[in-house]
């Protein structure tokens, strides 16, 4: 790690909080292919990820251990994600997307058992967020090469919560108002685990 690289680290002071309307934005379509800051954004938002689940990084900077981060997470208005995680399977998933889309879904929903969290939350909100349990997703990477992705269970969820970022929607939308762990009874749902 040189110097220079230290200093372009992001931290949680990076991320942007509830509040700030970047959060409630529509973010804009990023051209393709990326320009090379919109590359070097999106590199930067996986580093990021990466260096929230390393044990040593995450301590000395005060990192939460992240999954996922969208652009406007960063205050950019642009519509790009970065994910990273290991699935039920312990298949590894690794993507940063720009402009992506569910192009099709299962009429199956699921959702996490403990709730949903936030990096851009810094507080408890307690209660189900029902979400697709399938999803196929249309994207280009960050080399703006085409790529469509069937996904299920954990990851689905983690890119349903990035795209809903990149529509200006927070994850407690979804909670039911009047019993938060009340679920829709017009769909099959399941819990993911
Ligand atoms: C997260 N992390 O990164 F089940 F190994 C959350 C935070 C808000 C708690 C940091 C998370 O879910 N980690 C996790 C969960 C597991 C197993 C595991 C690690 N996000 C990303 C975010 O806010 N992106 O905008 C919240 C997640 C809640 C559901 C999907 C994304
Ligand atoms: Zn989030």
């Amino acid at each position: 790690m040189t110097h220079q690289d230290k200093h372009n680290l992001l931290t949680m002071k990076d991320i942007v909080k509830e509040g700030d309307p970047i959060l409630r934005t529509v973010t804009d379509n990023v051209a393709i292919p990326p320009s090379d800051e919109d590359k070097q954004i999106l590199n930067k938002m996986m580093q990021f990820i990466k260096n929230s689940q390393d044990e040593t990084m995450a301590k000395k900077y005060q990192l939460r251990p992240g999954v996922g981060l969208s652009a406007n997470q960063l205050g950019f208005n642009k519509r790009m994600f970065a994910a990273y995680l290991t699935d039920e399977k312990e298949q590894l998933h690794e993507y940063a997307w720009i402009n992506p889309k569910i192009i099709s879904h299962s009429v199956q929903m699921t959702y996490m058992p403990y709730g949903e969290g936030c990096l851009s939350v810094d507080r408890q909100v307690p209660g189900y967020v029902p979400r697709y349990d399938r999803i196929k997703v249309r994207a280009y990477d960050i080399e703006g090469q085409e790529v469509t992705v069937k996904l299920k269970g954990h990851v689905a969820i983690v890119v349903q919560h990035e795209i809903d970022h990149l529509n200006g929607i927070m994850f407690y939308d979804h909670i039911n108002q009047d019993n938060p762990f009340e679920l829709p009874d017009d769909v099959a749902i399941k819990s993911l685990y």
